[in-house]
């Protein structure tokens, strides 16, 4: 670990692993975030509280909604899972910092590619685009993305089992346990501060659900201060 931040009890995103990787805690979290401040820059991304707000795309959609069907919306391990092959067990696998609910098509075109600028949009792409070997999330959640995987980087270390996950520049890793490009991801949190909504949702992830915290969402320097 490159950077002192708290991360709760030993083992702390085991907490509540059952819990983790449940719909319903990813819609608990978005009934969470939309009691933020209102008076805030982020209103594109509040919801009915009945919905979720899919991260690519941008659509607000039934909680209800949840499945593997054209038109449901499913969990999205924003560090590609394949990247370092650690599953959906608890671990990585259930680490709410870097889930958000997806459209079920939109889930799959993104797939396992790195991240990086170009491509063209899609169906439902929402501002966001992809090419053959990357994706470029929407502008409003590209900090969002960066920090995910800045957060991913830095908390999994190799030293309790899972892969140490670290960011490069490469759209060509495919299972390795790195995420690219490090300098677009770069680029992406300075255009992209943390909103009140995101500062939300890691306060809700650490006082009800894993007892840690995304620290490049409140320290956005630290990002420049270790890469
Ligand atoms: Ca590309
Ligand atoms: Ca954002
Ligand atoms: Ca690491």
């Amino acid at each position: 670990m490159r950077a002192s931040y708290p991360t709760g009890p030993a083992g702390g995103n085991s907490i509540n692993g059952g819990h983790l990787c449940s719909p319903s805690a990813i819609g608990t979290l978005r009934d969470a975030e939309i009691t933020a401040p209102r008076a805030t820059p982020a209103v594109a991304e509040t919801a009915a509280s009945n919905n979720v707000i899919l991260l690519y795309s941008g659509i607000s959609r039934s909680k209800s909604l949840n499945g593997g069907n054209t038109g449901d919306w499913n969990r999205e391990h924003v560090w590609a899972k394949s990247h370092g092959d650690f599953g959906t067990s608890t671990g990585p696998g259930t680490d709410l910092h870097h889930l958000r609910p997806e459209d079920v098509r939109v889930n799959s075109i993104r797939d396992n590619k790195d991240f990086d600028n170009g491509g063209s949009s899609f169906t439902d792409s929402g501002g966001s685009r992809t090419d053959s070997d990357s994706f470029e999330p929407r502008d409003a959640v590209k900090g969002d993305v960066a920090r995910m995987i800045l957060y991913m980087a830095v908390r999994y270390e190799g030293t309790d089992g899972w892969p140490d996950l670290e960011p490069n520049d490469s759209v060509t890793n495919g299972s390795a346990p790195y995420h690219g490009r490090l300098s677009v991801l770069k680029q992406w949190h300075e255009q992209d501060p943390p909103s009140a909504i995101e500062k939300r949702r890691n306060d809700v992830i650490h006082t009800s659900y894993q007892h840690n915290r995304n620290p490049f969402i409140d320290h956005p320097e630290w990002v420049e201060a270790i890469w």
